[in-house]
């Protein structure tokens, strides 16, 4: 993971852009899909830290990425944003190259998961 500028409207989309990971060093949230793509592999992704702590994450720069104003939100390669982390992991699962699934190979263990 590398640290990538404010701003996904600035970027210009390109099928190989990777994906924007919107973080916080200081909430759980975005603690979970930090570990869910180290524990995952097979991921590539930037990563912008927002600071919390000084409401940069209510100030409209990033308001503009997530109305909601909540971390972590992830910006997918088409410019779509995720704002759930339940979404962000499902989504990272599947587009991973390599690494191994953390929802599980079969039906039965991607249900389980997700009960
Ligand atoms: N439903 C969201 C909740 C995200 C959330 O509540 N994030 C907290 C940090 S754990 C946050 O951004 N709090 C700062 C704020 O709301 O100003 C998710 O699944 O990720």
């Amino acid at each position: 993971m590398t640290n990538h500028e404010f701003g996904p409207l600035k970027r210009k989309y390109t099928k190989d852009l990777k994906m924007l990971l919107y973080d916080s060093v200081h909430s759980p949230n975005p603690l979970v899909v930090r570990i869910f793509i180290l524990e995952r592999g097979g991921l590539e992704l930037d990563v912008k830290s927002v600071d919390i702590i000084n409401l940069e994450n209510r100030r409209l720069a990033y308001r503009r990425v997530n109305p909601r104003g909540e971390l972590p939100a992830l910006v997918m390669n088409d410019g779509n944003v995720l704002t759930e982390i339940t979404a962000i992991c499902t989504y990272l699962d599947e587009v991973a190259k390599g690494g191994h699934s953390l929802f599980g190979s079969t039906a039965a263990q991607r249900a389980i998961t997700n009960m």
